[in-house]
């Protein structure tokens, strides 16, 4: 038994029928569920408790394995492997799947049968990487789907409100993984949270999010603008708030790392070579505007109370809205020197770089030259009785609706017609709805994008002042 996980007498998974003893086999772990308790129906007042796996020994066949007991034993043994390692099974129970119920919570697997691991009867070893076959090992990056089923990010975008709540695969880089964030739901759950952002050729900004551990420590480990993801099985749903497409991590997911499949290997070139592009995720956010139906944002806020918000906000870099009634104190549009116009790429909306106007993002060689349109940047001060807000961002649309001229009218402008424009709104009470948040790549710490921004109604305004919004 020196090395239990070379040995040759692994029984494979395709040969698996129910009623076979003293079986031993081994799989590399591809999927991992969080640790469940449940009440024990024959012994009441005690939980026992849950987690299941899915192991693969060979490209077509994978199966999954739930194991029960007690609580400390089944946290130790859920804690004593991670997705990507190999494991011996012994005496596990072989049971035929009930395929329309379980497929509905688990990874679909090719198998007929499922693993039933107990406490008393069943052992799990866990295999160090150099004592297995490099065969075993290299199936941790071959997905659980045919390699060309997947949708790209522009596709779902594209197909929108109609893949709303649909089960689908999705290939796509990281851009980044966000910090997981721990709370308790209201009836005393503990819950966890992770939103990564993905990219690919065709979209430059897509979120998927986990909601349970195994999968946020999975992220952990994806290295931004470097890894590609195969997700499997992941739900699409339409984000109200934000009114864009998201993804979800569910049970169901089997997320295959840097796949090695030729759609993958496209992709990843794509991203070694656009890597350079240092490209600031929250601009692309303002610029894509993720649309926030603004009746929904109600909270009002001074300048003071913003900030101190901002600084309380539990999820740390995740955005809040709010309502200002300030003005606009600092708007430098009729300026030479300030670049308040600046050109994006029409593929994929990134600003361009200044000095050689060509796209960094999709363009693969200054030969592949895509078309630019110019597009407001600008950063303004805003103000009230209480503070002022430093560079905030005005872009894009949202600057042409508050100047109340296009980027194209605007630059034809003369310098004293900028002026005058300038003179219409500057120090005039505005109702301005923006994002804000920490950010440590913002000035001051605090990022603030303005999602609009028009003259404020006085008796409005003076009735919300006086009500002192939000403490
Ligand atoms: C395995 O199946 C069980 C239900 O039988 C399910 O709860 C579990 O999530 C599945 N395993 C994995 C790794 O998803
Ligand atoms: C497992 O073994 C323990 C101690 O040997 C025993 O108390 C328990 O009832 C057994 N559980 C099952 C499900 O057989
Ligand atoms: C997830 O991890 C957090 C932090 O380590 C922990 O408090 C929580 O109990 C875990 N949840 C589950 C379901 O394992
Ligand atoms: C954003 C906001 O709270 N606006 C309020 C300002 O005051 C008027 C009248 O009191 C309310 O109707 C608005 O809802």
């Amino acid at each position: 038994m020196a090395n239990s996980c070379a040995s040759k007498t692994f029984t494979a998974l395709s040969d698996l029928h129910p009623n076979m003893a003293n079986l031993k086999i081994i799989g590399i772990v591809i999927g991992k569920t969080d640790v469940k308790g449940f009440p024990d129906r024959k012994n009441i007042g005690s939980e026992r408790y849950t987690f299941s796996f899915t192991i693969r020994d060979s490209p077509a066949h994978f199966v999954n394995a739930t194991s029960w007991g007690h609580e400390d034993y089944i946290r130790s043994l859920s804690d004593s492997f991670r997705v990507g390692e190999c494991v011996v099974i012994e005496n596990p129970l072989i049971q035929r799947k009930e395929i329309e119920r379980e497929e509905k919570f688990s990874p679909a697997t090719p198998s007929n049968y499922k693993l039933l691991l107990s406490e008393n009867h069943s052992m799990v070893k866990v295999c160090s990487s150099y004592e297995v076959d490099a065969k075993l090992l290299s199936l941790i990056h071959l997905p659980v789907k045919e390699s060309r089923d997947y949708y790209s990010l522009g596709d779902i975008v594209a197909n929108g409100h109609s893949l709303d709540g649909k089960i689908i695969n999705v290939l796509a880089a990281v851009r980044s993984v966000g910090e997981p964030k721990y709370f308790t739901t209201s009836d005393r759950r503990k819950g966890q949270r992770c939103e990564i952002k993905l990219y690919d050729e065709t979209e430059p900004s897509f979120t998927m999010t986990c909601w349970d551990n195994e999968s946020i420590l999975l992220a952990q480990r994806w290295m931004p603008q470097e890894t590609v993801i195969f997700a499997s099985d992941v739900r699409i749903n339409f984000d109200k708030f934000r009114n864009c497409m998201t993804a979800t991590v569910i049970s169901k997911t089997i997320i295959t790392t840097n796949p090695d499949t030729p759609e993958a290997n496209i992709l990843m070139n794509f991203v070694r070579e656009n890597k350079e592009t240092k490209v600031v995720a929250d601009e692309i956010d303002t610029y894509l505007k993720e649309s926030i139906s603004l009746n929904t944002i109600v909270d009002v806020y001074t300048v003071e109370q913003l900030k101190a918000k901002a600084l309380r906000n539990e999820r740390k870099l995740d955005p809040s809205y709010g309502i200002l009634y300030a003005y606009i104190s600092t708007l430098n549009i009729d300026h030479e020197t300030m670049k308040v116009v600046r050109n994006r790429c029409s593929s994929c909306g990134y600003v361009l770089n200044e000095a050689s106007n060509v796209c960094t993002t999709c363009n693969k060689g200054s030969s592949g030259f895509r078309s630019v349109f110019p597009s407001f940047h600008m950063l303004v001060d805003l103000t009230d009785h209480t503070g002022t807000l430093h560079s905030c961002s005005l872009t894009g649309s949202v600057a042409e609706e508050t100047l109340g001229c296009t980027v194209n009218e605007f630059l034809v402008m003369t310098d004293e017609q900028k002026t005058a424009l300038k003179w219409q709104f500057l120090l005039e009470r505005s109702k301005i709805y923006v994002k804000f948040g920490l950010s440590h790549r913002a000035r001051g710490g605090l990022r603030i994008s303005i999602l609009s921004c028009k003259l404020a109604d006085p008796a409005e305004a003076s009735r919300n002042l006086s009500g002192q919004g939000h403490a």
